[in-house]
């Protein structure tokens, strides 16, 4: 396998500290929960899923295992409901109603990206999470199945520099010269966003970061759900408007109230952070979009289902289209916090980048969808 090292930039062209983390979100259910159980008439579907362990050969039950003894010693998986939490990730979702929509636009700022020109499409309703996948959902995730993410087999990740600790940052090379802010950290995974130094105790609720494609894959298909489209996530990023760069309209700062999470100062040496974070932020941030969604642009980039291609034609079409038969890199959406105007204006729902699917990164999580009619 060979990762996108390349792609991870905001790119010019525009088992025990695991357990202690599952530990803390079983027990500590996670500062914003109790907002994301306030939705339950949402979902009207909600029984009879069955498909959700598709991936059980995956998993190293060696290291299930081993976690759960952890754990159960610990009393941790005590407290942990398997049933009641799948059932709770089904309630945090908003039905898109099915219906004609359009996509792209006819005012590309990346024209290489493939971001025009505007198509009109049809899709069948579908849910979506209301927010992006959190390291709370995903220790949850980890403690009932073992699962072992790329990053952990390949042992680094991509980091972005100025979130290192010092002695870290002198003994680490740099990933590329073009982009010289993204460093392989050895043991860098989802519990140890900046290596063995770090960990994600008191961000629980902040998005799951250096997931891979097929870990996102992976979690997804563990709730019965799967991947939003491309073009699904475009739809639900837009929230019902038409031609806007934003979930909420074209005006990046309405009232002078940030809605999303990106960089502000002088990329890469001086975020001012008017928005409030220099890193990731939590999932429950930042307002909604008409959907109920939150952070379609900024906080962290997204994985969606579709390979990439910058060709319109090839994509799937104009009804429920689902991208390319095939490709190398994974379609990725809606920018980072590592975003800034200046050098990757791609916190915008027609914007759009890609990674090969064992690629991860500090910046790059996801969200799971589900089909409205199954
Ligand atoms: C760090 O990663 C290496 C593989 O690169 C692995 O051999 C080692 O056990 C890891 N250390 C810890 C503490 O997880
Ligand atoms: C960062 O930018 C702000 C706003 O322009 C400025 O006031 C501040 O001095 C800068 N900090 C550094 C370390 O350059
Ligand atoms: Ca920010
Ligand atoms: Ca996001």
């Amino acid at each position: 396998m060979k990762r996108s090292i390349g792609t991870i930039f905001e790119d010019k062209s525009a088992a025990l500290l695991i357990c202690a983390s599952i530990f803390i979100s079983v027990l500590c259910p996670v500062a914003g929960s109790s907002e994301m159980d306030d939705s339950n008439e949402k979902v009207t579907h909600c029984g009879g899923h069955d498909g959700g362990f598709n991936r059980q050969t995956t998993i190293n039950n060696n290291r299930k295992s081993e976690i759960r003894d952890y754990c159960l010693a610990n009393d941790a998986l005590g407290a942990y409901d398997n049933t009641v939490s799948r059932a709770n990730h089904l309630k945090n979702m908003v039905k898109i109603q099915s219906g004609k929509f359009a996509i792209g636009t006819n005012d590309p700022i990346f024209v290489a990206d493939g971001e025009g020109p505007k198509q009109q499409i049809y899709l069948d309703s579908f849910y979506m999470d209301e927010m992006e996948v959190s390291n709370s959902d995903f220790a949850r995730f980890i403690a009932a199945t073992g699962y072992r993410t790329e990053a952990e087999k390949f042992g680094d990740s991509f980091v972005f520099e100025s979130l290192l600790g010092g002695n870290v940052k002198t003994s680490i090379p740099l990933v590329a010269a073009q982009a010289p802010w993204w460093v392989q950290i050895k043991n860098a995974s989802w519990y140890r966003p900046e290596g063995l130094d770090s960990d994600i105790t008191h961000r629980m609720n902040h998005p799951v970061v250096h997931v891979s494609w097929n870990d996102a894959v992976a979690y997804c298909e563990w709730l019965g759900k799967r991947l939003p489209t491309e073009a699904e996530w475009e739809v639900a990023c837009r929230g019902g408007l038409s031609d806007r760069l934003y979930p909420w309209g074209n005006k990046f700062v309405p009232n002078g109230r940030y809605r999303a999470n990106t960089w502000q100062g002088d990329f890469p040496t001086n975020n001012t952070k008017e928005d409030g974070y220099e890193s990731t932020s939590p999932v429950t941030e930042f307002p909604r979009n008409k959907y109920g969604l939150r952070n379609m642009i900024g906080n962290v980039w997204e994985w969606t289902f579709d390979w990439w291609t910058v060709d319109v034609g090839n994509r799937g079409g104009p009804t429920n289209p689902v991208g390319p038969p095939d490709g190398t890199n994974k379609v990725k959406k809606g920018g980072s916090y590592l975003c800034h105007k200046s050098y990757c204006f791609r916190y915008r729902c027609a914007a759009r980048s890609q990674n090969t699917p064992d690629t991860t990164a500090g910046n790059l999580g996801f969200r799971c969808a589900l089909s409205g009619t199954r």
